[in-house]
């Protein structure tokens, strides 16, 4: 397994990451350069929240750093070049562009579009649209995972997910398949998904890693906690950036025992699973010190509830999800400018163009950088900044 011989170099803690100024195409130093040798800030923080539903998620330090010279560095910059995609994406996009993913909710209940899409040729439609729009991935899905949503059984999902996946594959589409099922991911990847995204990060579904080690696939593993019905119960952090990436290093490495190659893996912070509001945006903010840890990045910010709660008005009346893609585009630009490998999102075509922006950002010289110190205590103090 290539991933066992690699050590796991400490990470970079992204407090310096304001240095030096990246060129348009500036590769990283080698793996691990960059790192002051200091610990990990918080890591090894013994408050680890205990979350609702699921077993241990394992205390590993933050995340390893993967292998590739061309992912690792302390200054993650915007459509970074130096970002490569995983294994079998490698082909999309031009290589310095954040890359769009585009949402097909093959599902009668997801929060923003629950019932558009749900015949499968509406889906198949719609997931055409959005490559017109310009997308570069379409990620199918046949189970909502909106707070409080029941579970979808095994042979319905399937029924939902895999005719819309064969169709938009054999289009030539770049397919995705957002599942917790290691079935269900299997029987998609015969279809012809190039990816499996998975939101529970291999806790739902024990035979998932197994899937994917075999199928030597590309695998995103999202940042989770617990099922639907009990995700908001776990929005208890330390340190929320620090325990995400700790929380990750652990799925990195069951991943890695279980044969999967760090080539083959993109992580996500799951905004909006086990953090309902505030604890999301730290994980925005300082998002670079996510991608400093060398996998590539995938950010799912697209019309959540977060959102709606930013926009309100004076009546603090939460903004209805349709309401919430101008910030969703924002959004888009910002983690792209900070290095994000791809973004999930509905809505396509702003964000197809929030991405161009910070395309635009990178190769003048701009950056998106952590400016943060580190406090008395050996806490981070939450902290992100723009430079140019
Ligand atoms: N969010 C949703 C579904 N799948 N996958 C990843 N990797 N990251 C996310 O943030 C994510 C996801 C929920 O959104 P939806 O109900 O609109 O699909």
């Amino acid at each position: 397994m290539a991933g066992g011989e690699r050590p796991t170099p400490s990470v970079p803690s992204g407090a310096a990451a304001c240095s030096g100024g990246p060129g348009p195409s500036g590769d990283a130093g080698p793996v691990g350069a960059g790192s002051s040798g200091a610990a990990p800030v918080g890591a090894g923080s013994s408050r680890a929240a205990t979350p609702v539903g699921v077993g241990s998620s394992g205390a590993a330090g933050p995340v390893p750093t993967a292998g590739s010279p061309r992912v690792a560095g302390p200054v993650p910059t915007a459509g970074s070049p130096r970002v490569a995609g995983p294994v079998g994406l490698r082909h999309l996009g031009d290589g310095e562009r954040t890359l769009v993913m585009g949402v097909v909710n093959v599902t009668p209940d997801s929060f923003s579009d629950g019932g558009r899409w749900f015949e499968p040729a509406a889906a198949v439609a719609h997931g055409h649209a959005l490559v017109d729009q310009g997308a570069d991935l379409l990620d199918v899905g046949g189970e909502s995972t909106r707070p409080g949503a029941a579970r979808v059984p095994l042979e319905e999902e399937l029924r939902r997910v895999i005719p819309v996946v064969e169709a938009l594959a054999r289009a030539g589409a770049a397919v995705s398949v957002d599942t917790t099922r290691a079935a269900v991911a299997r029987r998609a990847l015969d279809a012809g998904a190039l990816l499996v995204n998975d939101v529970s990060g291999g806790l739902a579904d024990d035979d998932m890693y197994a899937v994917v080690a075999a199928a030597g696939v590309a695998y995103v593993a999202m940042h989770w906690r617990g099922h639907a019905d009990v995700m908001d119960a776990n929005d208890v952090y330390d340190d929320v950036v620090t325990d995400v990436r700790r929380e990750l290093a652990a799925r990195v490495a069951a991943m890695r025992a279980a044969g999967i190659r760090d080539e083959q893996v993109v992580l996500d912070p799951g905004l909006g699973f086990a953090k309902a509001g505030a604890s999301n945006w730290p994980l925005l903010a300082r998002l670079p010190e996510l991608v400093g840890d060398g996998f590539p990045v995938l950010v799912g910010a697209s019309r959540k509830r977060f959102l709606g709660h930013l926009l309100a008005g004076p009546d603090e009346e939460v903004v209805p999800p349709l309401a919430r893609d101008g910030a969703t585009h924002a959004i888009s630009a910002l983690v792209a400018a900070a290095g994000a490998w791809a973004v999930r999102v509905h809505d396509v075509p702003g964000t197809a163009h929030a991405v161009r922006v910070a395309t635009a950002w990178h190769r003048a010289g701009g950056r998106i950088c952590t400016d943060r110190t580190v406090g008395r205590d050996g806490a981070p103090a939450v902290g992100g900044a723009l430079s140019d």
